[in-house]
């Protein structure tokens, strides 16, 4: 009679526990989880090198989550990201060049329904939203795409994750050791030769054609390695540089020896300065856009350091020699 009633008991207990997987049950295949939130962890852009090699994709591009979970962006390079979500409606982000992309656009929730952006975020800052709402949604590096897209399918809350926290994290180590390996790579693609006068102002895999890579080397080279930052030329030589990257603009701005440029100095300032430089005037190429060159002729003694605008904070500084001995 005990074994019986034992019995009965986990006949119960078992039929119970059917009915409860059925009330939490999606379509079928997926399994009842825990309703509690997950946070989930996604790496924007990273770099090496003193921030010279840079990875610009999302890692990993792809993450599944349900409703109610919340993701966390980190950005721990210095080259500035966005993570960017459009609002119902809206067909495409804006463009690299809109001043507003810097700032920080809608809450700390997201619906698929409002504009909602990071801004710019670098050097180890991060970012979170909470999605509400089932759906696929992709977002944007504003600065960086279209190299640098990323998508969150939400599902319903309750749903099977088809992927853990560590397998994206693996998948991330992965995806920014690739890129950051095929940047290394790009050098030994520089095209001239070695020692000047003609330098690339950046380079990226596939030089300045094709579909922008997702990495990119941003220092002014006279030669396939990065520490061929200083050119040595004699007095009166023309010096070149081209833009050999997809996927980054740059500027080759030389302020009065001994000075910095001016902090107020936008990276998409028209060209000044005119075609020469003996260390007076501050001279200044505009932005060079993929494939973009531009010449200065050197006419006086001097050793001058030059900038990019846009990249100088991740060390993207060179120095001319004239006149100097050659190295
Ligand atoms: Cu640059």
């Amino acid at each position: 009679m005990e074994i019986l009633k034992r019995h009965a008991t986990s006949v119960v207990a078992l039929a119970i526990t059917a009915v409860a997987l059925l009330v939490g049950c999606g379509p079928a295949g997926t399994a009842l989880q825990p309703l509690r939130p997950s946070s989930w962890q996604v790496i924007a852009g990273s770099s090496s090198q003193q921030e010279a090699l840079q990875a610009l994709q999302f890692f990993p591009a792809t993450i599944t989550i349900n409703a109610g979970d919340t993701v966390t962006w980190t950005f721990p390079a210095g080259e500035p990201h966005t993570v960017t979500f459009l609002g119902s409606g809206q067909a495409t982000p804006p463009p690299a060049t809109d001043p507003s992309d810097a700032d920080p656009a809608g809450g700390s929730t997201y619906d698929g329904s409002t504009y909602t952006s990071s801004g710019f975020l670098l050097m180890g800052k991060s970012y979170s939203l909470t999605f509400t709402k089932p759906g696929t949604y992709p977002y944007y590096c504003l600065i960086h795409m279209p190299e640098m897209e990323g998508t969150v399918v939400v599902q319903p809350a309750g749903y099977t994750y088809p992927a853990t926290q560590a397998i994206y994290s693996a998948q991330a180590q992965a995806g920014i050791a690739a890129d950051l390996n095929s940047a290394s790579s790009a050098l030994t693609l520089f095209p001239y030769v070695s020692g000047g006068p003609h330098l690339v102002a950046g380079i990226s895999p596939g030089l300045a054609t094709g579909t922008p890579a997702p990495s990119t080397v941003l220092r002014f080279l006279d030669g396939p390695s990065l520490s061929a930052t200083a050119v040595t030329v004699a007095v009166g030589t023309t010096v070149t540089w081209t833009n050999l990257s997809n996927n980054e603009p740059h500027t080759v701005t030389f302020p009065p020896v001994g000075q910095t440029p001016p902090p107020t100095l936008s990276p998409f300032s028209p060209p000044s300065g005119g075609s020469s430089y003996d260390g007076t005037t501050l001279t200044n190429s505009g932005v060079l856009w993929p494939g973009a060159s531009y010449s200065l002729t050197f006419t006086k003694a001097g050793t001058y350091t030059y900038y990019c605008l846009f990249h100088d904070d991740e060390g993207h500084i060179g120095t001319v020699n004239v006149g100097g001995t050659p190295v």
